[in-house]
C-alpha cells in the first residue's frame, strides 16, 4: 500500500483530478468500473507522476495507505451508492471516502449516516471549475468531520486554486452535507450571474443597439473595473467568437433554448423549504425554462409588444453605462440572497458555517471567482453576524449610488419590451428590503378574513382574529 489517495470514476472530472494530486506529487491509485479507461490514463499521462493502476476494487483499496482515503467521482445519484455499497465492505474504521460528484446535499446527509454507523468517515465535497479546474486548481468544498478534515485538508490545500494572495481556496466548510450544500448555492448564484450578464448582453443589443462586437468590447471594459470576473470575461470571448461556417457572430447561430443540470432547480427548491428568498436565482431558473418552451414561444410570437428604436451615439453609451451599473447592483442583490440561504442552511442543519470562509473559497478555481469576492469575504470577516450583505455599510453604499441607474434600465426594459426578470426580480427584493410598509399586512387581513389564520398587531402583543362574518368585532385568538 504506497497511494496516498485514490480516485475511482476516470470520466474527465476523476481523470483530471487524479492528475492534479499526481501533479503535486502525491502516489495516487486510479480505478474505474470500465478497466479499459485506468488503463489509457496512466498510458497516456503516467510520465506527470505516481500512478498505481487497480483493475478491482480490491486492488485500489490494498494499494491505498491507512487511513485510506478514497475519492468517488462517478455520475451522481444511484451510480455513487453503488460504489459506495461495493467498496464500504472493503474498508475499516477510520478510513475516508469522498464523494466529489455533484450530489445533493440530502444524498450526502444519509451517506454520511450510514458509514459513520461503520466508523467509516465519508466527505462529501463539492467542486467547482469543471474539467480544466479539476486539472489546474478548483474550488474546493468538502464537508464532513473535523477529524477527516484533518486527513484530508493539507492535500486539498494543495491541489486546490490559489487566490491571488496565495490562499487556497478550499477549507472545511462544516459537517456532513455542508459541502455540498454550499457547492449547490454557488452553483444557483452562478445562473443568477449568468441570467444578469444575459439580460445586459440584450439590453446592450435591443436597446443601446450594440453589435456582438462591441458589447464583448463593453465587457471587456467593465472587466477591469468591479464586476471583474471570470463569467464576465469569458462573456466577452463568447460575444466576439464568429461562426466559421457562415461568417455570423457566433451568439446568432446558436439555439436559444438554454439548458441546465440540475443544480439550480435544487438551490431553489430547498430555498423555498427553508423559505428564503432567492428571487434572483429562481427568476435565472425559469428564465432557461421559458427559453425552452418553443411552442409556446412561436404561438405567442404574433402577440402585441411596444414599437421602440435603438439609441444612437451617445445616448447608447450613455445607457450601457447604466446597465453597468444596474448589473452591479443586482449582482450584489444575487450574493445577498445566495449567502442568506447559506446561512439558513447552516441554522437549520447545525453546521455552523463561516460565510467569510466561503466567500474566501470562491475567489478562485470556480465558475464564479470574481474580485467582488474579496469585498464579501471582508464583510463578513469585519461581521460575522452581519444580517445581511445589505447591511453592511459598504455595499449599501454602492448599491445605492446605483440605485437611479438600475431603475432607468429596468424602466426602458419594460419600455421597450426587453425581459428583464433578474433584473427586475433584484430591483424589486432591494426595494422590499427597504420599504417601511408592505403589503404583506393586507395578505394578513385576508387570510384572517376567509381562513380565521389570525394576525398580530403592530400596538399590542398577542395574536387576534376579527368575526368578518359577525359584527366585525376583534377577537383575542
Ligand atoms: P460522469 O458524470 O459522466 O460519470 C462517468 C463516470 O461514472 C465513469 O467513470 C463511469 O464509469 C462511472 N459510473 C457510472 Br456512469 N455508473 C457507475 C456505476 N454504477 N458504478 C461505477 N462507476 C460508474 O463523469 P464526470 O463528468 O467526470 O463527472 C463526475 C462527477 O463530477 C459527477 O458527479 C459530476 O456531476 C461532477 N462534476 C462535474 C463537473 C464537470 O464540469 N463535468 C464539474 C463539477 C462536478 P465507466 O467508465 O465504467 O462508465
Amino acid at each position: 500500500s504506497t497511494a496516498q489517495i485514490g480516485v475511482t470514476g476516470l470520466a474527465v472530472m476523476g481523470s483530471n483530478l487524479a492528475r492534479n494530486f499526481a501533479r503535486n506529487g502525491f502516489t495516487v491509485a486510479v480505478h474505474n468500473r470500465t478497466a479499459a479507461k485506468t488503463r489509457a490514463l496512466v498510458e497516456e499521462f503516467g510520465h506527470e507522476g505516481d500512478f498505481v493502476a487497480a483493475e478491482s476494487a480490491k486492488e485500489f483499496v490494498d494499494a491505498l495507505e491507512r487511513p485510506r482515503r478514497l475519492i468517488v467521482m462517478v455520475k451522481a445519484g444511484e451510480p455513487t451508492d453503488a460504489v459506495i455499497r461495493e467498496f464500504a465492505p472493503l474498508l475499516e474504521p477510520g478510513d475516508v471516502v469522498i464523494d466529489g460528484g455533484n450530489a445533493h446535499f440530502e444524498d450526502t446527509r444519509r451517506r454520511e449516516r450510514e458509514l459513520r454507523e461503520r466508523g467509516i468517515h465519508f466527505v462529501g465535497v463539492g467542486i467547482s471549475g469543471g474539467e480544466e479546474g479539476a486539472l489546474l486548481g478548483p474550488s474546493i468544498m468538502p464537508g464532513g468531520s473535523p477529524e477527516s478534515y484533518d486527513a484530508l485538508g493539507p492535500m486539498l490545500e494543495r491541489i486546490a486554486a490559489k487566490a491571488a494572495d496565495g490562499t487556497p481556496c478550499t477549507s472545511h466548510v462544516g459537517p456532513d452535507g455542508a459541502g455540498h450544500f454550499v457547492k449547490m448555492v454557488h452553483n444557483g448564484i452562478e445562473y443568477a450571474d449568468m441570467q444578469l450578464i444575459a439580460e445586459a448582453y440584450h439590453l446592450l443589443r435591443e436597446v443601446a443597439g450594440y453589435s456582438p462586437a462591441r458589447i464583448a468590447e463593453t465587457f471587456r471594459e467593465w472587466n477591469r473595473g468591479r464586476l471583474d470576473s471570470y463569467l464576465i470575461e469569458i462573456t466577452a470571448e463568447v460575444l466576439a467568437h464568429v461562426d466559421a461556417a457562415t461568417g455570423k457572430p457566433f451568439v446568432d447561430v446558436v439555439a436559444d433554448a438554454a439548458e441546465q443540470k440540475g443544480t439550480g432547480r435544487w438551490t431553489v427548491q430547498t430555498a423555498m423549504d427553508l423559505g428564503v428568498p432567492v428571487s434572483g436565482i429562481a427568476e435565472a431558473v425559469f428564465a432557461r425554462a421559458v427559453s425552452g418552451h418553443a411552442g409556446l414561444r412561436a404561438a405567442s410570437r404574433g402577440l402585441a409588444g411596444p414599437s421602440a428604436q435603438p439609441l444612437e451615439g451617445e445616448a447608447a453609451d450613455a445607457f450601457a453605462a447604466k446597465v453597468e451599473q444596474a448589473l452591479y447592483a443586482s449582482k450584489i442583490v444575487s450574493y445577498t440572497q445566495g449567502f442568506h440561504q447559506i446561512r439558513a442552511g447552516s441554522e437549520e442543519y447545525g453546521w455552523g458555517i463561516d460565510l467569510g470562509a466561503v466567500a474566501s473559497l470562491w475567489r478562485g478555481g470556480c465558475i464564479i471567482r470574481a474580485a467582488f469576492l474579496d469585498r464579501i469575504r471582508a464583510a463578513y470577516d469585519a461581521r460575522p453576524d452581519l444580517p445581511g450583505l445589505l447591511a453592511d455599510t459598504g455595499f449599501a453604499q454602492e448599491i445605492g449610488a446605483a440605485q437611479d441607474d438600475w431603475r432607468a434600465v429596468v424602466a426602458a426594459a419594460v419600455a421597450g419590451g426587453i425581459p428583464v426578470p433578474a433584473f427586475a426580480a433584484s430591483l424589486a427584493y432591494y426595494d422590499a428590503l427597504r420599504a417601511e410598509r408592505l403589503p404583506a399586512a393586507l395578505t394578513q387581513g385576508q387570510r384572517d378574513f376567509f381562513g380565521a389564520h389570525t394576525y398580530r398587531r403592530t400596538d399590542r402583543e398577542g395574536s387576534f382574529h376579527t368575526l368578518w362574518s359577525g359584527d366585525r368585532t376583534e377577537a383575542t385568538a
